[in-house]
């Protein structure tokens, strides 16, 4: 039986103390313990920034490359051993912006791994540049008089380019995280879970995601690719919809 502390390091995370990715952290080492996955059996894989330290604070294999290039090393580490569970790791930035090529032909793919976005609208570890995922008006360093891009759609973007599981969490309600998780580890094939995270440093905070985020009801179809589109689009009126959007 595979234990939590299996899990831990003893290296102590540089986070801001409050950062929502010690959530993350520990959702993840749940996730590995409750599926019984032994340490050297799991492989995380990340790229660059705040979110891309995880591996390091976490008593696995894991292997941290360059910036938006996390799935390239995740796939052919799975492709070379079928053996492992592999995860690999995004930010909102390193995965959507730099690595956005990468992400909608991974989900073409579909090889048998998991990829994860910390999703918090922010250029984290930069210290504060608004993002593809920041919403329109989102005042930053880098857009003092506010944000004049559409944000992007990551779960639309998963939708059209093919990928057969696709869940967003949101990290003020861990329980939840754990649970989409273990269904995302456990899938047969790409599966893409972004987590809306506040960045309580440069970004949003819990106060903002409050009242838009909400959990899809049991009545919900998610194995309906047009009624999964419908939901995908509702991000871009301020609700937030988490849960599975789209499984086949
Ligand atoms: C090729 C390259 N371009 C730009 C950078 C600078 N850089 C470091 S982290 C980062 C963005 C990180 O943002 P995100 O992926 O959202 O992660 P977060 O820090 O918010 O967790 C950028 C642009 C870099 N290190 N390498
Ligand atoms: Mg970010």
């Amino acid at each position: 039986m595979v234990t939590l502390e299996e899990y831990n390091s003893t290296e102590k995370p540089t986070w801001c103390p409050g950062c929502a990715d010690y959530t993350i952290l520990t959702t993840i080492k749940k996730t590995l313990t409750e599926l019984n996955i032994e340490s050297h059996n799991a492989v995380l894989v990340s790229g660059v920034g705040c979110f891309a330290k995880l591996p390091y604070w976490i008593k696995t294999n894991g292997f941290v490359g360059l910036h938006g290039r996390s799935l390239p090393v995740a796939q052919g580490i799975k492709l070379a051993n079928e053996d492992l569970t592999v995860i690999a790791f995004g930010g909102d930035g390193d995965g959507y912006s730099e690595g956005g090529n990468h992400f909608i032909h991974a989900c073409r793919r579909n090889v048998n791994i998991t990829y994860v976005v910390h999703n918090n609208g922010v250029f984290g570890l930069t210290t504060g540049q608004y993002s593809s995922t920041s919403t329109m008006g989102t005042k930053s360093k880098s857009s003092p008089r506010g944000s004049i891009e559409v944000s992007f759609n990551p779960i639309a973007v998963a939708l059209a380019s093919g990928a057969t599981f696709i869940a967003r969490v949101y990290v003020g309600n861990p329980s939840h995280c754990v649970d989409i998780m273990k269904k995302a580890v456990q899938h047969n094939g790409f599966a893409f879970v972004d987590i809306i995270q506040p960045c309580i440093t440069f970004g949003k905070n819990h106060e903002y995601y409050k009242d838009k985020i909400y959990i899809v009801d049991e009545k919900y179809d998610w194995s309906d690719k047009s009624t999964a589109f419908l939901k995908a689009l509702e991000s871009d009126t301020g609700k937030i919809p988490c849960g599975i959007i789209y499984k086949k």
